[in-house]
């Protein structure tokens, strides 16, 4: 038999079970929020003198219970050892919980009130003090059979991702598994550990790498009671954040719809987190209360406004054209430098920063190479397993990038993973079928390496090394590119 007891000592559930277990109802109607507890603790009876075993534990850990005891029975029918274990704030060996054994029932003093208060106050200072608090915290999780080395690095890029999103990176967990969990993905026992460790670190939000199934999504979030998102989730949040014009926006609402709808069968819980974007924010935010059909009706509404978007782009394309003028497009990997070359090149001010995803929406500018004009005009980045739908969805804005006679490839040659980085531009060159149109392999940045680094990786990957934040590099860049479009 078990008893579930808020804080003030009220019995909130009785539950009856057999004699080796339990089943707790659905708690989700009782709070916790990050760094919080649920202010249930779970006192039950052990029929045949046994400690707390593992479901215990990972009941204790997966619903975040304030604590779980246990009371066992001897042969006679009286209270013998009693057990009660809880979780642990951070520490240092990385405990999640501790159990505790107390010989007699009536030996026990323990005051719960003083205990629950500390304990919940030592859960909730991580982070605090540092004016971190009004920032969502969130830690990442990597399950994969990659090698370790290659989890951190696309781990890394996640971290890129989410500080560009406006989180607060308070840890990450990495599992590595020849053969995921289809289901949940991670083991139950991994799973309870990931719950305390985001509970220690103050996280209300497991962020994924990769791409999770819309079950998958649901059934984490059931079992974690925690907000769940992915790394096309978070690709979609920053596009969101970063759209300005009436086609950016479009755009992307537009791949968001489509992302969110074959996840809108979720359960109530698991929807209203998903639903709501990270933070509640970005178009995702109007979608709490609307239905898949709704959301069918605005993909066909954002679909008919995109294709006028189309047309009236193609006429200002066609009036360009008249003038005869060349174009040259830059493309290549996100803070690749794409922006920084044009504003070197072309001595503008379009919007440079060391974040991801800086510039949606294509720029032209004029350029006079050999005293003739071209038009040079900087476009989206790219990025590794670029989604799917955001790849349609921005497919008006790329489709300029079909009227080039010549596409500038920037790589940045001081990220360790440029050479990844240049393969998964060429993967997503070819699947717009843009893989037709000449291009020049540009590596920037070189001057965070020594002449020696540049030469081995010139050699290696190719190119032309420049560094767009110095124009005295750019002659040999610009020869080229006369010479192949003239
Ligand atoms: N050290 C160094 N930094 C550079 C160079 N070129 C660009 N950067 C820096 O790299 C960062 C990204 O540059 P951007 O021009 O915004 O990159 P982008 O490719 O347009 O990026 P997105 O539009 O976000 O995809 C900025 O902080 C630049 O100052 C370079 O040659 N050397
Ligand atoms: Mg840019």
């Amino acid at each position: 038999m078990a008893l579930l007891i808020g804080r003030r000592g009220d019995v909130e559930y009785v539950v009856v079970g057999n004699d080796h277990s339990i089943l707790i109802p659905d708690l989700t109607r009782f709070r916790s929020g990050a760094g919080r507890l649920k202010g249930l603790r779970c006192v039950h009876t052990h029929l045949h003198g046994e400690p707390l075993n593992h479901e215990d534990l990972m009941d204790l850990a997966l619903l975040k219970l304030d604590l779980m005891l246990c009371i066992t029975v001897n042969a006679q029918g009286i209270p013998a050892d009693l057990y009660y274990a809880h979780l642990l704030p951070t520490n240092k060996s990385g405990q999640p919980w501790i159990v505790e054994q107390v010989a007699d029932i009536g030996r026990l003093h323990f005051n719960f009130s003083d205990f629950i208060r500390d304990l919940e106050s030592e859960l909730s200072k991580t982070g605090q003090g540092l004016g971190m608090e009004r920032k969502e915290k969130a830690v990442l999780v990597s399950v994969t059979k990659a090698s370790k080395r290659q989890a951190e690095e696309s781990l890394q890029e996640l971290k890129e991702l989410a500080t560009t999103s406006d989180l607060l990176i308070v840890g990450s967990f990495i599992q590595r598994k020849a053969e995921p969990n289809s289901r949940f993905l991670l083991g139950k026992g991994k799973l309870s550990e990931l719950v305390v460790y985001a509970l220690q670190k103050g996280a209300d939000l497991l962020i994924f790498d990769g791409e999770l199934t819309p079950a998958q999504v649901r059934v984490l979030t059931d079992y974690t009671e925690m907000k769940i998102i992915d790394r096309t989730q978070l690709i979609l949040d920053i596009f969101a954040r970063r759209a300005i014009t009436r086609e950016g926006k479009i755009q992307v609402e537009l791949a968001q719809s489509r992302y969110l709808l074959p996840r809108l069968i979720t359960k109530n819980t698991a929807m209203s987190r998903l639903t709501g974007g990270i933070g509640g924010r970005g178009p995702g935010e109007t979608k709490l209360e609307i239905n898949r059909r709704r959301v069918r009706d605005r993909i066909t509404l954002l679909n008919n406004e995109l294709e006028k978007v189309k047309g009236q782009r193609k006429e200002r394309r066609k009036k360009r054209r008249i003038g005869g003028c060349p174009v040259i497009s830059i493309v290549g990997y996100t803070n690749a430098g794409k922006s920084t070359l044009l504003n070197a090149l072309t001595r503008s001010q379009v919007r440079v920063d060391d974040r991801l995803f800086v510039t949606l929406d294509p720029t032209s500018r004029r350029l006079r190479l050999n005293d003739r004009e071209v038009i040079l005009t900087d476009t989206v980045g790219f990025i590794r397993d670029l989604p799917g739908d955001l790849l349609e969805a921005f497919a008006a804005t790329l489709e300029e990038l079909h009227e080039a006679d010549l596409l500038l490839h920037v790589a940045d040659i001081s990220d360790p993973m440029v050479e990844d980085q240049i393969a998964s531009v060429g993967k997503t060159l070819h699947r717009l079928d843009l893989n037709k149109i000449p291009t020049i392999l540009v590596l920037n940045k070189v001057d965070r390496l020594d002449g020696a680094q540049i030469a081995h990786l010139a050699k290696s990957i190719g190119g032309i090394p420049i560094s767009a934040l110095n124009p005295a590099t750019l002659s040999e860049l610009r020869k080229e590119a006369e010479a192949m479009i003239f």
